[in-house]
């Protein structure tokens, strides 16, 4: 669409917005500027600055209508949005405005800000990624509605008792939420269970319960506030809220159970990325939003566009992983049972809407649902898998597949107890499968879909992530933001690609003491909030070496803390050396039930409250694990890193995103070559980021020909000292023999590869040393990392997903 579409409302004055607070203060709010809380003031801010945007929002959705768009929909069980405020301010370039008038009220737009809650619907780079890409959808003004569930309860809090996580419930809807609208006439029956019967040729499912699924809308404005999409979240809400009847027989429970049964529906997210949930509630979210969207979407094109035949003209649905894959299933029946479409007909309808994102390789992490159950729930929707399984199985018959190829492909796995392949059904249902980095797809073609790719060689393709870098550099780095402003000018704003431009300037001595001079100012406002938060001091002055992400194996945060642990015992042999200063910080959460992740974080702590206490290391090495890591508190770490750990055993992390993020803030990267790291490198260049490790192949090489880590340890000194340390309670004395079972799970398999890659993971941390002794060369890399990596914005990103899989550019 083009931008002079959307209206322009007139900019209000400052003291006029200023009044217009006050009024929401006291007329929506119900309180005075003297009765007011921080809350009070938070909420006025945002509803006045709401009205501006729902101006922005109505002028695009009916400029949308006028040109018969079509629409993207982006289906997610996650949108890990953080706070709106920032974001909604500085896209409409009223962060001035807002201060300003604010002021005359003393009050401060930044601690405002800080106390919006996070909106934590999502687990971790899934749930951000779709966050990113609504806000991108927004910025290159692409008529977008992003689809999910609006949880009550996001992701848990962690807490950290005596160094061991604590998970305690989110509450992000407390105080209400001022950017959300309720539509109470976009309501949908959703039905479960039951039986299907044929009068007929007619195929009628007659659901044993039902819930309504009701849409509430949040306004996603794009940048420069030209564009406003719709993020759509359903709530579920009984039929029948109260059952009077049995409420009057004094049966109070019973009258509020079916309420109670549809509220567990949307309650909360499932904390968990490492296995899929395999219980009934998880289906049940996944098949309630799924059904609420596509018959959103298939209301909203027959109303505009009448005819249901051009659905796939009209519109995109992308499915982001597995989780809403039922949905392919529902469009189906939408179109089948309700539109009388003859299956052939109906299946190549729902082929070209659909495309699926591929997020994860991990077999365990591949949903699949136990047929039983799939079927005790949705018994029309399994009659339709097995129709399309048929059609499926036949395609690749005569294409000639072999039966053990034909058992790959099937919709069921039949080893064992047999179960629905949500993967499979997702590929099968859309015209484009992508990965999410060059990597990733490389082995998607290899591995997972080997067999369904020989049998539609075309539908895998790339999409490498991306970041918002008005969110990731804009908002969260203000300092460097206006560094950069004054050496390129304001071209990088609308295209990061013109961040290249601030390549020279790593030869400029005096821009490189500035850009120094803003990292150590991003560093000391990390260092005052750590020391706030945690009690705990660390320099501004010595190295911020980062590792933030979910806590899972293959991530190998124990890596980063056995070298951590290898360090201290080399400093501690010889004090005299002359040692990098370095501050290891981690954050992240660990899935409740993923005990080796919890275990990983309480040696995290235990390590941190051995070395913060030893005199002859405090100046030294430092560690810190920072609690409840959120898209907030990477908001405030990221500008303030000097090292990025990526360090995933290499062929398992799919992408990383923050990897990126650092990258654009000016760290440079320790990393495997896995993921995006790959393609950072390519694009940063050998001699601004630290490689090291086996490649995917090398990985997989190794472990077919039996790999034996007791011999690699054994090999290594400085490993050896630092596991056996650990494992022999050195950390941990109240409680020795606590790492006893997972250290010796390095000696004893090591799947995730720790000690194969130790050496050299030790060895280019001892490179990252000497390079940030010389600190005009580092300063002259971090430059370069964040010129070069422009290309990792999610605009690029949506770009090609909008012009190769959705044709709406
Ligand atoms: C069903 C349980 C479950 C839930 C979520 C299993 C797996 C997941 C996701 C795959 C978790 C996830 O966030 N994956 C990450 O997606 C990012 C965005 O593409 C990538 O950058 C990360 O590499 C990938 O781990």
């Amino acid at each position: 669409m083009t931008s002079d579409t959307a209206v322009q409302p007139p900019e209000p004055t400052v003291q006029a917005l200023a009044d217009s607070i006050l009024d929401t203060l006291v007329h929506r709010i119900g309180k005075d500027a003297q009765a007011a809380r921080p809350h009070d003031w938070l909420a006025a801010t945002i509803f006045t600055v709401r009205n501006d945007i729902v101006e922005r929002w109505m002028a695009s959705t009916k400029a949308a209508h006028a040109a018969g768009a079509k629409r993207v929909y982006y289906l997610s069980l996650e949108f890990l949005i953080g706070r709106l405020l920032r974001d909604a301010v500085t896209n409409l370039q009223r962060s001035d405005e807002v201060t300003r008038a604010l002021a005359i009220h003393g009050q401060t737009l930044a601690e405002l800000e800080e106390i919006e809650p996070d909106a934590a619907l999502g687990n971790g780079g899934l749930g951000r990624l779709a966050a990113c890409f609504m806000e991108s959808l927004a910025s290159l003004d692409l008529p977008a509605y992003g689809y999910g569930i609006r949880y009550v309860n996001g992701m848990f809090r962690q807490r950290i008792d005596d160094g061991w996580q604590v998970e305690m419930p989110e509450n992000w809807l407390a105080h209400g939420n001022p950017w959300e609208f309720e539509r109470r006439e976009s309501a949908y029956f959703i039905g479960f269970g039951g039986e299907v019967t044929i009068t007929g040729n007619r195929v009628h499912w007659n659901p044993a319960e039902a819930v309504e699924a009701i849409a509430v809308d949040t306004p996603v404005v794009g940048w420069r506030g030209k564009w406003v999409n719709t993020l759509r979240l359903w709530n579920a809400r009984a039929f029948d809220p109260i059952k009077l009847d049995k409420f009057n027989a004094g049966d109070f429970e019973g009258a509020l159970g079916d309420q109670m049964r549809a509220e567990t529906l949307t309650r909360v997210l499932y904390p968990n990325d490492s296995t899929p949930a395999g219980q009934e509630l998880r289906l049940r979210q996944e098949y309630f939003f799924s059904s609420a969207s596509i018959q959103d979407i298939v209301r909203r094109h027959i109303q505009y566009f009448g005819d249901i035949q051009t659905l796939p003209d009209k519109a995109a649905i992308q499915l982001n992983d597995t989780h809403p894959a039922v949905s392919v299933a529902e469009l189906m029946r939408v179109l089948i049972d309700h539109h009388d479409f003859a299956f052939d007909a109906a299946w190549e309808i729902t082929k070209r809407t659909f495309g699926y994102t591929n997020h994860t390789l991990l077999p365990e992490a591949l949903e699949s649902w136990p047929l039983s159950l799939f079927e005790r729930l949705l018994p029309r929707h399994m009659q339709i898998v097995y129709q399309i399984n048929a059609k499926l199985l036949r395609e690749a018959r005569s294409a000639g597949s072999n039966d053990q190829s034909i058992a790959a492909i099937s919709l069921i796995d039949e080893g064992g107890e047999r179960r629905v392949r949500m993967a499979n059904l997702a590929f099968a249902g859309s015209h484009s499968i992508n990965g999410v980095a060059a990597l990733h797809t490389d082995l998607m073609k290899k591995t997972v879909f080997a067999d369904l790719h020989r049998l539609y060689p075309t539908r895998i393709n790339n999409k490498t992530n991306g970041i918002t870098p008005r969110r990731w550099l804009q908002q969260c780095n203000p300092g460097l933001t206006a560094l950069i402003r004054e050496a390129i000018g304001d071209g990088f704003l609308d295209d990061a690609e013109r961040l290249i431009d601030l390549d020279p300037f790593a030869e400029d001595s005096g821009f490189r003491e500035r850009f120094a001079a803003v990292k150590r100012s991003n560093k000391v406002m990390l260092a005052n909030h750590i020391f706030e938060s945690m009690n705990l001091r660390i320099d501004p002055d010595a190295m911020f070496d980062v590792q933030i992400k979910r806590i899972h194996e293959y991530k190998r945060q124990l890596l980063n803390i056995v070298e951590t642990v290898a360090l201290y015992d080399q400093i501690r042999s010889h004090p005299e050396r002359d040692w990098t200063p370095r501050v290891k910080l981690f954050a992240g959460k660990a899935a409740s039930s993923y005990q080796n992740a919890k275990l990983v974080i309480k040696l995290a702590n235990d390590v941190a409250r051995r070395v913060n206490a030893d005199p002859m290391t405090r100046d030294l090495l430092r560690v810190a694990f920072v609690p409840n890591y959120n898209v907030s508190l990477a908001e405030r770490i990221v500008p303030a890193a000097d090292l990025s750990e990526q360090i995933s055993t290499a062929g398992m992390e799919a992408s990383g995103t923050g990897n990126m993020k650092f990258a654009m803030n000016g760290a440079l990267t320790i990393g495997t070559l896995d993921g995006a790291n790959i393609e950072i490198k390519d694009r940063v260049g050998d001699d601004n980021i630290f490689i090291f490790g086996m490649t995917a192949d090398e990985v997989e090489a190794k472990r077919a020909n039996g790999y034996d880590p007791r011999s690699v340890i054994e090999a290594s000194p400085e490993l050896r000292q630092a596991v056996s340390g650990i494992a022999s309670g050195v950390f941990s004395p109240d409680d020795p023999g606590r790492y006893a079972g997972l250290m010796g799970g390095l000696y004893d398999g090591d799947w995730f590869m720790v000690a194969a890659d130790f050496d050299d993971y030790a060895a280019a941390q001892r490179r990252v040393d000497a390079r940030y002794v010389d600190r005009d060369a580092w300063t002259a890399s971090a430059i370069r990392n964040v010129a070069r990596v422009g290309w990792f914005s999610s605009d690029r990103t949506i770009r090609e997903y909008a012009r190769d899989i959705w044709t709406v550019m």
